[in-house]
Order: structure tokens, then sequence, then C-alpha cells
């Protein structure tokens, strides 16, 4: 399938794996790299050397283009951002934030850039700084998320801009993708649909969780932070719910101290009672695991037979 991403980043299906923080390590985006995709690197908040360790670990696995994603809430953004330059990453995208200080150098260095947005007003910012691609997040995805669902969003950014757009939030499947083609996207970003594939190193717990998860299991917390995370409802996300209703300055210390480090809790240790288990709406649909190769070539196989067939429906 060619779309203006597929020729824009030299990938043959137009699928993007969503960068999540110390999930989307070497194992993931390099087999999501090499079966076709674009996989992604996560900064997330992790010290740049173990980031520059897991670029060189994917780069051993895969000579295709890897991407890096720089999350802008983090405290060594601006080391990560240099990083990517120094280790000559193909392309950049970034989340919870503007990246405009970064884009000139990263330009420089011949990155393409995409940035995640969740506004109209952010996607035009973008384009305007000179990004390649906009991926504009609906709220439907895990982790932290905007105010906005992908089905308005979408078509209202393609509308408003001249670049290609990515869909993300709530795309596990051809279906969501062929959705997200008739609303005028290019390509996909899918995080959740990953976290269900072998190559994805998280705990057994998380995957448990994921495949076990149904339509309501996804609930959001910290709005009052401003910084809105989805997550699956375990006792840690029930525990946010209710110290964010006491709403008190006690309540929201012990809410601090409770969510540091929580999703590494969740990756690495597989901890329900205290992990914060990231993930977006579309785990109800997710039953087995599968390979990288099999999510990339089963999405775009389906995607592709409904556009094709889709006028059948109306005669
Ligand atoms: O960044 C993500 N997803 C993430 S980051 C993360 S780590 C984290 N942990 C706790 C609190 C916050 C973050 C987990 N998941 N997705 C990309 C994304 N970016 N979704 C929505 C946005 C976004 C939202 C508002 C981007 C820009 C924005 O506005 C910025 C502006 O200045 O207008």
């Amino acid at each position: 399938m060619k779309t203006k991403i597929t020729e824009l980043l030299g990938i043959e299906y137009p699928i993007v794996q969503g960068a999540m923080a110390w999930i989307a390590e070497h194992h993931l985006a390099a087999a999501v790299s090499k079966a076709g995709g674009l996989g992604i690197i996560a900064g997330g908040a992790a010290p740049v050397d173990y980031i520059r360790d897991e670029i060189r670990k994917a780069r051993e696995i895969t000579d295709k283009p890897l991407g890096m994603n720089i999350m802008l809430l983090s405290p060594n953004a601006d080391d990560l951002a240099q990083l990517a330059i120094d280790e000559k990453i193909e392309v950049l995208t970034t989340g919870a934030g503007n990246p405009g200080k970064y884009m000139a150098a990263w330009k420089n260095a011949g990155i393409k850039i995409m940035p995640v947005v969740a506004s109209v007003a952010l996607a035009k910012r973008m384009e305007r700084a000179g990004a390649d691609a906009v991926i504009a997040e609906g709220m439907e995805g895990g982790g932290h998320i905007g105010e906005l669902t992908t089905m308005p969003l979408v078509p209202q950014v393609v509308d408003a801009l001249s670049i290609p757009v990515i869909a993300a939030g709530g795309i596990a499947e051809g279906r969501g993708m062929a959705a997200s083609f008739m609303l005028g996207a290019e390509g996909v970003q899918c995080g959740t649909v990953f976290l269900a594939s072998n190559e994805c190193c998280i705990s057994d717990k998380y995957k448990e969780l994921v495949l076990k998860a149904t339509d309501i299991s996804t609930v959001v917390t910290g709005r009052p932070s401003g910084h809105p995370v989805r997550s699956l409802k375990t006792p840690m996300a029930r525990k946010c719910l209710e110290l964010e209703k006491e709403n008190t300055d006690a309540s929201l210390e012990e809410l601090e101290k409770a969510t540091a480090g929580s999703l590494r809790k969740a990756v690495q240790d597989g901890n329900y009672e205290e992990g914060t288990f990231m993930s977006g709406q579309i785990a109800g649909m997710l039953r087995e695991l599968r390979p990288c190769e099999d999510i990339l070539k089963g999405m775009t196989a389906e995607a592709e037979e409904l556009l094709k067939n889709a006028y059948k429906r109306f005669e």
C-alpha cells in the first residue's frame, strides 16, 4: 500500500508504532521497522545513555528507518533532542507539548519531524514550523491524551493542513485503518495493539490485563493536574480517581507520590496493585498475542480489502 507516508518515510506499510515510555524499546521498535512499519524508540524520561543503547541495539537488528520519540514533559527532553541528532535518527515524533524550539536543529540534521497534535491550532503551528507530517491523536488512545476524539480531530486537521496526516487513537485493525484513510489520513499510528505483540517486552501481567480488557476497561486520570492519562482500571487508577475527587493539598501530594514510577512498576514488575497500566480503549478488541509482522500485514490487507470493495455494500 503506497501513501504519502510510506513515500516520506521509505517504509512498506503506512503504520507507525506509537512511542510508549519504557515499553517501546529496541526489541519492539526493531521488530516493527524490520517488518516494514516504522518502529519508534520512546525517549520517555529515561537517561540518555539508556536510550543511546536502545537505538544502537535496534540498529544491530535492522537497517530499516527507525524513529525516536521525545516526550516534551521530560526533564531531559533537551538532551534526548540532541541525542536524536547525534545518533542520526531518521524520524522524530514528539508528544505532550509543542516541540517548536527544537525544530530548526532537527531540520538542519535532515530528520523527518512528525509531532503528535491533539488540536487543529497546534497542527497548523507545526506545519508552519516545518513539520513533515503530523500525528493527530484522539483521546481513545492510551497514555497522555488531549480532549478530542479521533473521528472529529482527524478530518479537521486534514482540512487545515497541506502536509500528510497520520491518524492515531483507537486504531488496532483494518477497519480502523480504512476509516482513517476515509477521514483523509495517509497513515496510522498504533500503540495498544503492539502491547499484544510477541516482541513487546512488558511484564506478563501487563499483557494479560490488555488481553482480558473489555470496551469499558480504561479510565482517564490526571485531569486536575492538566496531564490526563488513559490507563486500565486497576487499583492504582481507582486510587488516583479517589484522591483527585478529594482534591485537597494532602491528597494531591499523595497522588504525586503514588504515581511516580508507577508506569515502570507495571511494565517491568507487573505490579498489579501499584502499577499504571497505560492502554487505549481499543484493548477491548485484542484477544491474542501476535508477531509484529502479522499485525502490520493483517491490518493493511484488511484495510485494502475494505476500501477496494466498500462500494459493493451500497449497491
Ligand atoms: O505523549 C503521548 N503519550 C504519552 S506521554 C506519556 S508519559 C507521561 N506520564 C505521565 C504524565 C504525562 C505523560 C504517556 N503517554 N502522546 C502524544 C500526545 N500528545 N497526545 C496528546 C498530546 C498533546 C496534547 C496537548 C500534544 C500537545 C498538546 O498541546 C501542547 C500545546 O502547547 O498546545
